[in-house]
């Protein structure tokens, strides 16, 4: 199928499978899950909710490994293919970006970490412990060298999400103000910058409503820019009997203003059923943190954490989630 939906470049490379017959639903999930086994470095506890990005023709990305201590941090990695993946042994070291962030860089932990290309630069957004969680920022050119920025906001904030280019002039990310807990509640929020440091301009995007996304919501991927508006995957949590429960969901923002929400799907797209996803160190997780998208055919293969504990791929095609989300709007 082709399409011209999606408003970037073609990824003639992407990972893909196709949907399997008979598969009813919109996503589908890779054959040979999980796609980042827990133990692929010698320390790592875990490998899970991590960002993957094109970068020189093949991917690279910033992952998420606990390690055997249980100390959350992000280790780089690198990919000809986006399934077999090389990860760097040692923990990201971020190096000062200008002498003031000196007094910044030696946080508590670093988690689920989100990649954005904006120009030549590939910016790192993660849950950044600064006396309680909030937002790190940081970039690099080479996945080898990376620079740290100032937090962009006071804790506690958990999910900041860039958009891939200016809006308005400025930067752009969304995020999920939460408290130093488990945080049983969250909003997303859409923050502007003219300078990736200083945020402000602070609008409401979605709260909470029922079901899967009743207890707290919060951005996952990169928004995908395409013709019917910014596509957002995002995560939802249901607390049940037995704890909480995360699946993705997928809303459509106004291009120019996005916090407006255009659509937002009713039902969730993934939820935690297999077994990689309901049994690991937290059950019942699927947590998307990137999307990979090819321009030419419309698909997208969604990365995420499952049950916080290995990295698991999924598909989708552009075209039948619009019209999905569309059609099952809230
Ligand atoms: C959230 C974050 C995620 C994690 C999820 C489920 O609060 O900590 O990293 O995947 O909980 O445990």
């Amino acid at each position: 199928m082709t399409t011209k939906t999606i408003l970037g470049p073609a990824l003639p490379n992407i990972p893909w499978e196709d949907k399997p017959a008979g598969h009813i639903d919109v996503m589908w999930r890779y054959s040979q899950n999980p796609v980042i086994p827990r133990d692929l470095i010698p320390g790592s506890n875990s490998i899970f909710n991590s960002a993957v990005v094109p970068y020189n023709g093949k991917f690279a990305g910033v992952f998420r490994c606990d390690d055997k201590a249980r100390q959350m941090q992000m280790h780089s990695g690198k990919s000809d293919d986006g399934i077999n993946w090389t990860l760097s042994h040692e923990r990201i070291h971020f190096v000062a970006d200008t002498p003031k962030v000196e007094e910044i860089i030696d946080f508590e932990y670093a988690y689920d970490p989100r990649v954005c290309k904006i120009d030549d630069r590939y910016y790192v957004t993660w849950c950044n412990g600064y006396h309680g969680p909030t937002i790190g920022v940081g970039y690099t050119y080479d996945f080898e060298t990376f620079y740290q920025l100032e937090n962009a906001y006071l804790p506690f904030n958990r999910n900041g999400v860039l958009f891939p280019r200016k809006i308005g002039g400025k930067y752009a990310m969304l995020s999920r103000p939460s408290d130093n807990g488990h945080t049983p509640f969250g909003d997303i929020f859409y923050s502007e910058s003219p300078d990736m440091t200083h945020w402000g301009c602070h609008r409401h995007v979605m709260s909470t409503t029922g079901g899967w996304q009743a207890t707290k919501i919060g951005a996952g991927p990169i928004p995908i820019e395409t013709t019917e508006g910014w596509l957002l995957i995002y995560h939802g949590v249901l607390t049940s009997c037995n704890g909480f429960v995360y699946s993705m969901g997928a809303a459509l923002l106004d291009i120019d203003q996005p916090w407006k929400v255009l659509y937002r799907t009713r039902p969730y797209i993934l939820s935690p059923q297999t077994l990689y996803e309901c049994v690991g160190d937290v059950p019942n997780v699927a947590f998307p943190c990137a999307a990979l998208a090819d321009a030419d055919t419309g698909r997208i293969a969604v990365y995420y954490g499952a049950a916080d504990t290995v990295t698991g791929l999924a598909f989708t095609q552009v075209d039948e989630l619009i019209d999905f989300i569309k059609t099952n709007s809230l």
